[in-house]
């Protein structure tokens, strides 16, 4: 932009423009002064790594910027408007240019024509308002991981969100230079009334793919306002696919085996599947719960958290099964509380919390129980999707190796999904490629009572990244297919199902059991276990799992539970491949040949497999 220069001169007094110019990066001025002149804010706060200016946005956000204090010490909570609450894929859009093609199955629109739009509503939003700047990384800071990102925003609960979930950035941005690698997140709430976003119809999260910019407007949902998080995850997916990386909807977790060994393992689950419980199981450490960045080195894969803090759902979050996240919820420290249930004498409360909850005033204002909205339909005391945000290193299970540059080294990966009726409760798929085809590509998660829609629906989401996946679905299943190419030894895959049920409804398993699960692959991935070969790959043994019960839970693990559990259910297999294909062939123009092979021969050794035993087959029959 010709006149950054001017425009950052006559908006910024020179205490932040001392800041903002001490990174030596003309692309980022110009990015600035454009989001300057866009919105017209009255002026500029710069927000560098310093304490004393995250101290001031802490300030801010309590000051009528979309946070108020709790009765315990470094707690806040925050509101989003009563139609914001979680995100928003139908006005969330990839901008691509005429060259660009992302096939059927992702929500886009030509780039010129959004630009436009897209600016039309943000023009002029800031006026009255105080512009935030500021500055974080993706990944360990200084780190092969890192991508620096700027946030523009007007929303002092964006950044103080920031600065909890993410590692400070301005430090590294100042060491980088005009490296034009960066991303670009402008954010505005736009008309707010009692500190929220009303224009639910100018909500927009238009993300340019080509320049690597993020336009989010009229939405204070973190989800949609976060920069840092789905908006970048979306564009980090991209620029991985370019470079030979892989950024996944995955945790990290370290799961703690014999004698001190520690095996880490990523794992991807759709929404309220168990994903941030599985990263927190008791006695095993967390490395991060929502989004990594896998990258090869010397022979192995190494992956790295994102992020530094957790934005987690709250519901359900009890003394009994969240020991630390209840602990660092309940103590004094840095916490913001979303959309939960505030009561006179300030105290949140959430749905499942183990205590039934009084009235208080919640995202739709005063609450008392049987409160409907205008619609008729019952408001709950906290929100089904409402939040919390903390950062991990105030939890007592938070792994050692949580901040290291170079990551951690990678031992397995878990998919994951709710399915009542189809896959047994753990299983180690053959190898990569049909772990990744079979496991990852064939993710499928039945739709609960808490979505919108008919309960039981199962829903296809790939890695449980479809909602994130920024290139042609067919090049992202290549790129994890080639990603083991020139390891050592490819990463085991598992699958994992926490909600099989019997044919009256009823659970077979508890929450707890997973930790066994978990537990046997990590015996697994060390070659300390042997297993069960069925047609679709690996089980555990009885003895292995009775073992891993009764020292893990002190359970009395029967036979009869094991093969209830892990009966290979042969129709249900086989109509499963059915539909995931199904859907490949409709919507994927571009899926790989051998993700048909990998369907073929799984329907080959099922028939077979049922020739010879029947259509559901106990283990001890393989
Ligand atoms: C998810 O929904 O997968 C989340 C929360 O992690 S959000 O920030 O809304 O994406
Ligand atoms: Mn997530």
């Amino acid at each position: 932009m010709e006149n950054s220069k001017q425009v950052l001169q006559e908006k910024l007094s020179p205490e932040n423009l001392e800041k903002l110019m001490a990174i030596a990066s003309p692309l980022m001025h110009d990015f600035v002064a454009d989001a300057i002149e866009l919105c017209n804010p009255d002026s500029v706060f710069v927000c560098t790594d310093a304490e004393e200016d995250i101290q001031k946005i802490r300030e801010m956000a309590l000051d009528g910027g979309g946070e108020n204090k709790l009765a315990i010490e470094g707690h806040t909570y925050h509101f989003d408007g009563y139609h914001d609450q979680a995100r928003d894929p139908a006005r969330t859009k990839y901008l691509v240019t005429p060259e660009m093609q992302l096939g059927a199955s992702l929500s886009q629109m030509d780039k010129a024509e959004g630009v436009a739009e897209v600016r039309g509503i943000l023009k002029d939003s800031m006026v009255g308002k105080e512009m935030l700047v500021a500055f974080f990384c993706l990944g360990p800071v200084d780190s092969e991981f890192s991508i620096s990102c700027v946030q523009v925003t007007d929303s002092p609960y964006v950044v103080h969100s920031e600065s909890i979930l993410y590692r400070p950035g301005y430090e590294q941005f100042k060491r980088i230079g005009n490296d034009g690698g960066f991303f670009k997140f402008l954010h505005t709430q736009g008309e707010t009334e009692n500190q929220v976003s009303i224009n639910v119809d100018k909500r927009r999260i238009y993300m340019d793919l080509e320049d690597n910019q993020v336009y989010s407007t009229n939405t204070q949902y973190a989800g949609n306002t976060v920069g840092l998080k789905k908006l970048a995850l979306r564009l980090a997916i991209q620029k991985a696919a370019k470079e030979g990386w892989l950024a996944e909807h995955m945790f990290i977790m370290g799961a703690h085996g014999p004698n001190g060994r520690v095996s880490y393992f990523t794992g991807a689950f759709p929404s309220a599947c168990g994903k941030t419980s599985t990263s927190m199981i008791s006695g095993q450490t967390i490395v991060g719960d929502d989004i990594a960045y896998l990258r090869k080195n010397g022979g192995e894969i190494r992956c790295a958290n994102v992020e530094k803090g957790i934005f987690g759902i709250i519901r359900d979050v009890c003394p009994k099964d969240d020991p630390e996240i209840y602990k660092s919820l309940t103590t004094p420290g840095e916490v913001i509380f979303g959309n939960v249930l505030i009561t006179d004498e300030l105290r949140p409360m959430w749905l499942g919390m183990g205590e039934e909850i009084k009235e208080g005033t919640n995202h739709s204002g005063k609450w008392a129980p049987g409160k409907k909205d205008a619609d008729g339909n019952e408001i709950t005391g906290s929100h089904k999707n409402a939040r919390y945000t903390i950062s991990i290193s105030s939890l007592d299970n938070a792994d050692p190796m949580a901040d290291a540059k170079e990551g951690v080294p990678l031992s397995g990966i878990f998919y994951g999904g709710r399915d009542s009726d189809t896959c047994v409760p753990v299983e180690e798929a053959f190898d990569w490629t049909e772990g990744i085809i079979s496991r990852g590509a064939s993710i499928e998660s039945e739709t609960t009572a808490a979505t919108l829609g008919q309960e039981g629906v199962r829903k296809f989401d790939i890695m449980s990244n479809m909602a994130f996946v920024s290139i042609p679905l067919g090049k992202y299943i290549q790129n994890n297919l080639d990603f083991a190419d020139g390891l050592d030894k490819a990463p085991s895959i598992f699958s994992v199902n926490y909600f099989l049920k019997n044919d009256e409804g009823k659970y077979l398993n508890t929450p707890l059991d997973k930790k066994v699960w978990i537990l046997w692959a990590e015996l697994r991935v060390n070659g300390d276990v042997d297993a069960i070969k069925t047609p679709t790959g690996y089980i555990p043994l009885y003895e292995d799992l009775a073992k891993l019960f009764k020292e893990n839970l002190d359970y009395d693990y029967t036979q009869a539970e094991y093969v209830e559990q892990f009966t290979i259910r042969i129709p249900k297999l086989l109509a499963k491949i059915d539909r995931v294909e199904a859907i490949y062939k409709e919507k994927v123009a571009d899926a790989p040949a051998v993700l048909y092979e990998v369907f073929d021969a799984q329907r080959k050794r099922l028939k077979e497999a049922a020739d010879k035993h029947g259509d559901y087959i106990s283990p001890y029959d393989l």
